[in-house]
């Protein structure tokens, strides 16, 4: 009969490589060491940290599928496994690192020329440049199909016009991923913008009760003109910056287990040390109640990422999988995170125990890259065969 082991109850370890071991080692050690310290001056001050992005780049941390180019090339799962060391410690790390990879790199990756891979991607992967990735407008996040930015060929290029908003990395990015309607045959496509071009504008949204470790912006895009060079040719349709998000949304599965671990963790040691009534208060029924519920979930959300990253690596994947998972993973982390949050009594208001901190943010993760009712329908779509997005 095997031991039962409360911080692995389901084996997940036993599911690995030896590879995806030592990957997630080294994100784990380099997060506790080096984000966990950073995280409260991050949220408190809303400042980027500029050295945070080489660090993960030194270690191998940015866009880990991609083969060449300098990444390391390693499974989905090791991917997942990273994104949960990250946001282990606070979900806008994890955003800013998941936007340079899913939603910078692989575009790149995907749809861009020869040319565009060897001048961005090296770079993008050591850190030594920013990425953002702009679909959402002020009047269109959960249909990106309406779209109002525009880009028009003219001698020599194309020009950009329209705006973006709620856009991660975008007030420190150098390079900006695009996605505009296009005037000469209505598709969308995506461009790469690079910081300082006339018209282009990335204002900071400041005062956010979330995601405050990370920086998020608009983008204001005034008669851009760009070269035929920016476009990332490969790729047309919403189906193009879709299959990025495809990729953002699973490692975000991972992400928020990760947020979830850390409230249950957090909550379990202060539950063994305070006393109340003369008791622990992890001695109490309903606290008992919390704590396990929420590391079922966690359990289940895990294996279901892996079966999920497993799938991915064996090109076997659906996108209504990745829904799946985004959506069961975010909403379980932010209910549950909200119900262990209760275990800290009064000192639940203090940023120093970290529990609200992933609440606040958890409520964020849960709506960006499809709000979790936005998967709710994907899937409802899949299982009744019709679409209740619109009329
Ligand atoms: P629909 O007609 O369903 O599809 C249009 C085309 O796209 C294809 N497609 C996909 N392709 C790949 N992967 C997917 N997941 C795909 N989903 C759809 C589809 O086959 C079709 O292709 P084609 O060739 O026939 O044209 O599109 P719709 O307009 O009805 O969309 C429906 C809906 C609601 C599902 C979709 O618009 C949606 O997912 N909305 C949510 C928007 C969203 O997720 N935005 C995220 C913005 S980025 C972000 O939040 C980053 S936060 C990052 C961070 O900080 O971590
Ligand atoms: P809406 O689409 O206006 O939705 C509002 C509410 O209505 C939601 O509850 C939604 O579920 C519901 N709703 C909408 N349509 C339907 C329907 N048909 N049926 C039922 N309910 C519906 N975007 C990017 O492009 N790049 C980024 O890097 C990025 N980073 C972000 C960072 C942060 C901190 C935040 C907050 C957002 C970010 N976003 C980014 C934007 C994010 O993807 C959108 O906020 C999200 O897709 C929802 O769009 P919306 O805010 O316009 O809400």
């Amino acid at each position: 009969q095997a031991q039962y082991n409360p911080g692995d109850p389901l084996l997940l370890e036993s599911l690995l490589t030896e590879e995806e071991i030592a990957i997630r080692d080294t994100a784990r050690e380099y997060c506790q060491e080096n984000l966990a310290p950073r995280v409260l001056e991050g949220w408190r001050t809303e400042v980027f940290n500029h050295n945070i992005l080489p660090e993960m780049g030194e270690l191998g941390l940015l866009g880990p599928t991609i083969h060449g180019y300098g990444c390391a090339g390693v499974s989905n799962v090791a991917y997942g496994l990273i994104a949960r060391e990250i946001e282990r410690v606070d979900s806008g790390y994890r955003s800013t690192a998941s936007v340079q990879s899913s939603l910078v790199m692989h575009p790149i990756h995907e749809f861009g020329t020869d040319a565009q891979k060897e001048k961005y991607l090296p770079r993008l992967a050591k850190g030594e440049i920013v990425g953002c990735f702009g679909l959402t407008e002020p009047n269109h996040g959960s249909d990106p199909a309406g779209m109002e930015t525009s880009a028009e060929e003219v001698d020599g290029g194309f020009v950009l016009r329209g705006s973006k908003t709620w856009i991660t990395n975008a007030p420190v990015a150098d390079i900006f991923v695009v996605w505009a309607r296009c005037k000469w045959d209505g598709k969308i496509r995506g461009f790469i913008l690079e910081k300082g071009l006339k018209g282009l504008e990335a204002p900071a949204i400041k005062n956010k009760v979330a995601l405050r470790a990370s920086v998020t912006g608009s983008i204001f895009m005034d008669s851009v003109k760009v070269s035929h060079d920016s476009l990332l040719p490969n790729g047309q349709g919403l189906s193009a910056p879709f299959s990025c998000l495809n990729s953002a949304r699973y490692g975000i599965s991972w992400g928020v287990m990760g947020a979830l671990e850390d409230c249950v963790n957090k909550a379990l040691a202060y539950a063994l040390e305070r006393k109340q009534f003369k008791r622990p208060l992890a001695s109490f029924q309903l606290v008992q109640k919390k704590l396990v519920d929420a590391q079922t979930e966690i359990a289940l959300g895990l294996q279901a990422s892996l079966q999920v990253g497993r799938l991915k690596d064996g090109n076997k994947l659906a996108p209504e999988m990745v829904s799946m998972v985004k959506r069961n993973n975010c909403g379980k982390a932010l209910q549950n995170a909200r119900i262990v949050l209760d275990i800290l009594g009064g000192n639940a208001a203090s940023d120093e125990y970290h529990i609200g901190r992933h609440v606040a943010n958890l409520q964020v993760v849960n709506t960006y890259e499809g709000t979790y009712d936005i998967h709710t329908l994907i899937l409802g779509k899949a299982l009744t065969g019709t679409q209740a997005f619109a009329n």
